[in-house]
């Protein structure tokens, strides 16, 4: 009923050649996905292939249209006034019809019912965004001054040494083509879940669980960020988001639960690097303290999730990616807030109080160590996501020996 009022109007107003571009470009559309895509790319800024963004582009659409007619109706109005009504062609003046109950109640009704089809539209895409996330798979979302990790509560890990949940530093794997339920929660301040490619953004407040849930039909690379002030480095408070398909990711997750970190060759660079990250250097600063790793004694809880850290292709909470990873791994342990603005992780350079200067040797082996942490191959989702989609924007692999590079100080 409406869409024929609405076309009604649309015929009685709009002139022959904007009806044919009209009709050339729903035609166009509909012929052309990739055009629907481009014309929801200048809309939105965002990707079809998540139901969130879908409903919102839907609904763009339907109130787009909805101006465009109020656009023409009320320039047809004006112009056809001006025209009629002009002064050269009206030598006494018009009638006047002050007191007129019907187009009063014309001029009330129909703006109403502007605001209300609007309303309905909006309503129907929140209650569709919104749904209870019954069977979704969960994922627990954590956020802290400035990083991420990522818990999958299906996943726990059995072993002796490494019992807890799988969990993931500042990298989410999920598997495409599946509802996903995020609990969003945070441990400092207030921060902010946001993947824009996959949905709408979710505050993550201490001691509050929230639920939100996001779906995708396409597996590839997603960039995420906390989208609230929480800090010197919020804006560097990022994590990527890796879909892939349902089978990729069954390989993903049992590589995972069954991972063991692996212990260093005696005598191996890495080993000298491990007894640091297990004891710290003289008896102090421990990476562990701070640091999880699964399947060893290491089980802190104030830092990223440091399990897989070798497979991973971003340092920083995304800060940087790719090669950018090895130039800046070794600055990163030495004296990370020089390169990361209110990087809560103490410095081992001597001047944080309680940690001990390690030497640029030391280092190094430290480095080896957390390079070796690394996930068998067929449970490392870059190279699985790089061989599905070429053109997905996957960031380099870390190098396996250090780079003692020297940036910004010290
Ligand atoms: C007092 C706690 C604490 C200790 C001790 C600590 N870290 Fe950290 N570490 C952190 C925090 C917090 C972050 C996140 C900083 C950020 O991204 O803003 C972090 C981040 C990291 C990262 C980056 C991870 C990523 O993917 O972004 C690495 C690597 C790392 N630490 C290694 C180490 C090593 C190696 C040691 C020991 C030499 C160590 N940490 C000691 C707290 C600690
Ligand atoms: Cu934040």
């Amino acid at each position: 009923m409406k869409g024929v009022m609405l076309n009604t109007l649309f015929r009685r107003f709009a002139s022959r050649p904007l009806r044919s571009a009209a009709a050339a470009a729903a035609l166009l559309c509909a012929a052309q996905p990739a055009l629907a895509q481009q014309v929801h790319q200048l809309i939105t800024m965002g990707d079809l292939s998540s139901g969130y963004n879908r409903e919102v582009f839907w609904m763009s659409i339907g109130a787009i249209i909805l101006s465009v007619l109020i656009f023409v109706g009320t320039s047809y109005a004006l112009f056809h006034s001006v025209r009629t009504y002009r002064e050269d062609r009206n030598d006494a003046p018009p009638a006047q019809f002050h007191g007129n109950n019907r187009l009063e109640v014309t001029l009330v009704a129909v703006p109403v019912v502007i605001v209300i089809v609007l309303a309905l539209l909006t309503v129907r895409a929140m209650a569709r965004l919104n749904p209870t996330p019954t069977g979704a798979y969960p994922v627990n979302a954590v956020g802290a001054q400035f990083y991420w990790n990522f818990e999958y509560p299906n996943a726990a890990v059995n072993q002796a040494a490494g019992t807890g949940l799988v969990t993931n530093g500042n990298e989410l794997i999920v598997p495409a083509k599946s509802k996903i339920a995020v609990t969003i929660t945070a441990r400092d301040v207030i921060h902010a879940f946001w993947a824009p490619n996959l949905g709408g953004q979710r505050d993550a407040i201490p001691s509050v669980k929230k639920t939100w849930q996001v779906d995708n039909d396409q597996p590839g690379v997603y960039q995420g960020l906390c989208s609230v002030l929480c800090g010197a480095s919020h804006a560097n408070m990022r994590f990527k988001v890796i879909t892939l398909p349902e089978t990729e990711y069954q390989q993903f997750i049992s590589a995972a639960q069954n991972y063991k970190a692996p212990t260093p060759a005696a005598g191996s660079a890495a080993e000298a690097g491990y007894t640091i990250f297990m004891q710290g250097k003289d008896g102090s600063g421990a990476c562990a303290a701070c640091h999880r790793v699964q399947g060893t004694a290491a089980a802190g809880q104030s830092g990223p999730d440091l399990s897989f850290f070798g497979s991973r292709r971003t340092l920083g909470a995304g800060m940087w990616e790719g090669a950018d990873v090895d130039t800046h791994l070794h600055q990163w342990i030495k004296a990370s807030s020089s390169i990361k603005p209110g990087s809560l992780m103490p410095h081992y350079d001597g001047t944080t109080q309680g940690y001990p200067a390690l030497t640029d040797e030391e280092i190094n082996s430290v480095e080896a160590y957390i390079k070796s942490l690394q996930l068998p191959a067929q449970g490392n989702y870059w190279t699985k996501i790089a061989a599905l989609k070429p053109d997905a924007p996957v960031p380099a692999a870390q190098s396996q020996t250090p780079v003692t590079a020297t940036l910004g100080g010290n």
